[in-house]
């Protein structure tokens, strides 16, 4: 079998010597060297450029790098064969302990802290038991599920919103338009974990925010497209919102002129919260290459009609 791996930000190197341990025997060409494209069965890529997946006659299956898939699925020319995405416990871990670092980062008021230190001055300031602070994710799947479990080890009040109700203990579960009205009222801080669709763009705008209570803190760590930047940047000038952690821009890398960069009340990161490192997700790749060899169900199928 000949995989074809397409990635400007991955090691190809990394991820053929990982590859040659889980699957050998399989030949792994790095794109644009495709060698003859009629040998390659399989394309596993993170933003692969526009009509490359179409020029495969033979691909049998995508498996996407990336948990979110809309960069592959906004190929107008991408090919009717199954797409996978990356779920992977290495990944998981990443995005949970972003999101706890986030969100005690303000809670426990290390802005503030911040500041004191650079003025050497001790100076001891209350913070809210957590279990008298509400955490609220958009977004119940593989990530905010695994991200509100681990705030509720630190004793957080948890909600989520997501398509379809659930039913993870601790987690108030919310859905729908009436859902997410009610939740967002009682959320100090709202984490952004959904997928990028037709439906979640620009879900994060003036409207949201003003619905959330005076003093609430966003974390996005999804896609840039779902904020609207400068609502957020109005919002937080106005004090209506008191801070924000962004890992993710509608334009990236983030532009150095960019208001984000300098606001004393944003904390960005490069698109780093959870990360496919090779070591440790590589196996997921072989997974489903096995499973598409044996004929048995795909792990981790992306329904397209559904957008994730
Ligand atoms: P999942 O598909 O597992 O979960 C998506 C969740 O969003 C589900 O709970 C789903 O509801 C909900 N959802 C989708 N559409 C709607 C809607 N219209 N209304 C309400 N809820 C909706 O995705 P993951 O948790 O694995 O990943 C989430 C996103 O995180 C990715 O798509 C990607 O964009 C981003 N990401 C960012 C990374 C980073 O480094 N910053 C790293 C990895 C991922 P339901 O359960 O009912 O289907
Ligand atoms: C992903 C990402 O979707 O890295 O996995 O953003």
């Amino acid at each position: 079998m000949t995989l074809l791996f397409c990635s400007a930000s991955d090691s190809a190197e990394d991820w053929r010597r990982e590859i040659a341990r889980h699957l050998p025997g399989v030949e792994m060409r790095v794109w644009p060297e495709t060698g003859e494209v009629a040998d390659i069965e399989v394309a596993v890529v993170w933003k692969p450029p526009a009509g490359m997946l179409a020029t495969l006659p033979n691909l049998k299956l995508i498996v996407s790098l990336g948990a979110g898939v809309e960069p592959i699925l906004q190929d107008p020319t991408l090919p009717d064969v199954p797409l996978v995405r990356m779920v992977a416990d290495g990944l998981t871990v990443d995005m949970a302990g972003y999101v706890a670092f986030q969100v005690l980062y303000w809670h426990r008021l290390m802005d503030g802290y911040a500041a004191l230190q650079a003025k050497a001055r001790w100076e001891q300031r209350d913070h809210r038991p957590a279990s008298e602070v509400t955490v609220g994710f958009l977004g119940l799947g593989e990530l905010g599920a695994a991200s509100a479990r681990t705030l509720r080890t630190l004793d957080y009040r948890l909600m989520g919103w997501s398509r379809s109700p659930k039913s993870i203990e601790g987690v108030e579960s919310f859905s729908g338009p009436d859902g997410l009205a009610e939740m967002l009222p009682k959320c100090d801080f709202l984490v952004c974990l959904l997928p990028l669709t037709d439906e979640t763009r620009g879900i994060m705008d003036a409207s949201l925010f003003a619905a959330l209570p005076k003093g609430a803190v966003v974390i996005n760590a999804a896609r840039g497209g779902h904020l609207v930047e400068s609502d957020l940047l109005d919002a937080l000038e106005s004090g209506h919102l008191h801070g924000a952690s962004l890992d993710v821009f509608a334009t990236e890398p983030l532009p150095a002129d960019h208001p984000l960069w300098r606001h004393p009340q944003v904390r960005i990161t490069p698109h780093v919260a959870g990360i496919t490192h090779p070591s440790r997700c590589a196996v997921q790749v072989a997974d489903a290459v096995k499973a598409l060899h044996d004929g048995r169900p795909l792990p981790n199928l992306v329904d397209r009609s559904r957008g994730y």
